[in-house]
């Protein structure tokens, strides 16, 4: 049984909240270990479609563990490759839904800026405050945040380690969607049953197209959407997707 995490599986969508409400659901590496496990066994699992990571009400997450770090040196953050495992959600095929209320700071905005789409409570707040404990963002945080906002915010928050809040974040790219705070769970769980409706490999190959656009240069890129845009055509759902279309009926997608 994990201990910093609990699950939940509706239908075609697992929930994972993050429990460690005493601090501020500190990313520790048991809870490193326990997410990262659990999302990957999801994503081999057919019968999932999206998986949607939260926290509390008062913290998505506060950063990674600052007293399981405090102690440690050069020596021990090599040779345990410190961060290295979160990484492993960067593989992931499965639409990844962030579901952030409160602070997610450090490692939490890391941890939802890992994740595919990001809906904001309004009173979530999102920052990179490593720069105040003299150590710097070490899950991702200066890259995919700069590509998420722009040098010029990312700077900002990198170099100063103040926060912005859930409007501040929308404007500049962030996040997905900000809803009133008693809508969050509601409007994710949508999010998360909307896209475990279409069909999984489909959803597995936009995913693979649109994080294409941070890999590589444009032409690369849409010559990869057009190879997976012309693969979708060997796929029995994109007959019946456009079939149903036609015929003016949902669709019965085989794989979702
Ligand atoms: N690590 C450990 N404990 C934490 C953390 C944290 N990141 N954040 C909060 N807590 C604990 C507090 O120590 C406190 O515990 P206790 O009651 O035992 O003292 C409890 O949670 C409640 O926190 P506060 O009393 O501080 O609550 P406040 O409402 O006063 O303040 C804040 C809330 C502003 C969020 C404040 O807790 C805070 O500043 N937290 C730290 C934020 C931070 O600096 N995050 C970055 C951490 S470094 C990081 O994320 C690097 C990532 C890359 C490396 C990954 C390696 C795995």
């Amino acid at each position: 049984m994990p201990e910093t995490i609990l699950t939940a599986r509706t239908d075609r969508v697992l929930t994972i909240t993050l429990n460690r409400p005493e601090a501020l659901n500190a990313l520790s590496s048991t809870m490193m270990r326990e997410v990262v496990e659990a999302v990957t066994t999801a994503d081999a699992d057919p019968g999932i479609g999206a998986v949607v990571i939260t926290g509390s009400e008062r913290a998505f997450a506060a950063g990674a563990d600052i007293k399981e770090m405090v102690g440690l040196g050069l020596a021990d953050v090599l040779e345990q490759d410190l961060a290295a495992a979160w990484q492993a959600l960067d593989l992931i095929r499965t639409p990844l839904v962030a579901a952030v209320a409160g602070y997610a700071l450090g490692g939490g905005c890391e941890l939802a800026m890992l994740c595919d789409v990001l809906v904001a409570a309004e009173d979530a707040r999102f920052g990179q405050p490593e720069i105040t404990l003299a150590t710097i963002p070490g899950i991702g945080g200066s890259q995919r945040l700069t590509r998420a906002i722009g040098k010029a915010k990312a700077m900002d928050l990198v170099l100063t380690g103040r926060m912005m809040d859930a409007a501040e974040a929308e404007r500049s790219g962030l996040v997905s969607r900000v809803v009133p705070a008693d809508q969050l769970a509601e409007v994710a769980a949508e999010v998360a049953a909307t896209i475990a409706s279409m069909s999984r490999p489909v959803t597995h190959l936009a995913k693979a197209a649109v994080n294409r656009a941070f890999e590589t240069p444009l032409s690369e890129g849409v010559r990869f959407e057009r190879t997976a845009f012309h693969a979708t055509f060997a796929l029995e759902d994109r007959v019946e997707g456009m079939r149903a279309f036609t015929e003016k009926r949902p669709p019965a997608f085989r794989h979702r």
